[in-house]
């Protein structure tokens, strides 16, 4: 059994010696423990001191791409370097590596394809109130989508076993966690969850410099997200609004026409035909991304054969 550890870093110099100091270097039942690290275009000496710490694998990307582009390139790499786990924790040692053997147990015991590590969300020192009530709501959109039970969503610290990681194609660009987790549901990977205490951080966050920008990278995701794995749901109930409202309109129209005062309602009669015809091309809409949605798991299964001949061929 391999474990490869991964973490993805942009400008972790600092805090990334710690960090991997404190994951564990034996866990009963793990043959190889390997680190991988994703310098995402960094532009302090992160990728140096990696190497000075005996980082077994480095990915690097000339340029930024984001922690979504990093952690699937991690994973695939993780899968070429043979790892039958693989677990992502960060660079800001806010996770603890003696966590790392509880998080993994339920992989190793056959019961779990991804296990989750959820902190204590309200506890966690450094997080501004602001934050907190946004991690939340994220987590309550994701266990809302997926029908799972995570309480923390966005937690980076977590275990995949390799068919998992298989499986899993992320395409948004910002953040992974959201899309991982309704995918996985999507995909029926059992999701297991444990309890984690975390270390304290004071350096500013890598992923977003304000409130404000999370607050509208977190609504972009959340949005494309829906839209991505519910597009039928979406469009349909859109177009069913429009179609309703069209009914209320023209319905009014009718009332009047019929008592015989039709004639100054004609504009409910053209509102309710514009509204009626957006609604009509809605249901359309729902129809098309419902055939291309179904098309995604088509390409999706090829991928995962690709992928297996591509790994078995090495
Ligand atoms: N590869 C890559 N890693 C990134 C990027 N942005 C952040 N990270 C890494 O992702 C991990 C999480 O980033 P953090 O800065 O700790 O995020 P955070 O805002 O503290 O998030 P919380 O831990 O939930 O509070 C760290 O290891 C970062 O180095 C990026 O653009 N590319
Ligand atoms: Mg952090």
């Amino acid at each position: 059994m391999k474990l490869i550890i991964q973490i993805p870093c942009l400008n972790e110099g600092e805090t990334l010696p710690q960090t991997l100091k404190d994951l564990p270097q034996s866990i009963e039942g793990i043959d190889i423990i390997e680190v991988l690290i994703i310098d995402d275009g960094s532009t302090d000496n992160t990728a140096e001191v990696a190497r000075q710490n005996g980082v077994h694998h480095i990915v690097r990307f000339t340029k930024n791409k984001g922690l979504a582009k990093a952690f699937h390139a991690g994973l695939d790499a993780s899968l070429k370097a043979g790892a039958d786990i693989i677990v992502n924790t960060d660079a800001d040692n806010q996770y603890k590596g003696e966590d790392v053997p509880r998080l993994i147990q339920p992989i190793l015991e056959g019961k779990a394809d991804i296990v989750i590590g959820n902190r204590d969300i309200e506890n966690v020192e450094q997080f501004s109130f602001i934050k907190k009530r946004l991690q939340r709501l994220g987590s309550a959109f994701v266990r809302n989508l997926s029908g799972s039970n995570i309480a923390d969503a966005t937690t980076g610290f977590r275990a995949y076993g390799r068919e998992a990681a298989l499986r899993l194609n992320i395409i948004s660009d910002y953040t992974y966690t959201l899309e991982s987790i309704i995918q996985a549901e999507h995909k029926e990977l059992a999701i297991s969850n444990i309890t984690i205490l975390t270390n304290f951080v004071n350096r500013p966050s890598r992923l977003f410099k304000s409130i404000p920008e999370y607050i509208k990278r977190s609504i972009v995701t959340i949005t494309r997200i829906y839209a991505m794995y519910n597009p039928f749901r979406l469009f349909i109930r859109l177009g069913a609004v429009f179609v309703m409202v069209a009914i209320v309109l023209g319905g009014r129209f009718i009332y009047f026409f019929l008592i015989g005062q039709g004639g100054g309602k004609i504009q409910s009669l053209i509102l309710a035909a514009v509204l009626f015809i957006i609604g009509f091309q809605l249901g359309v809409f729902a129809l098309i991304a419902d055939l291309i949605s179904a098309n995604r798991r088509l390409i999706e299964d090829s991928l995962l054969r690709v992928k297996k001949i591509e790994l078995s061929s090495k």
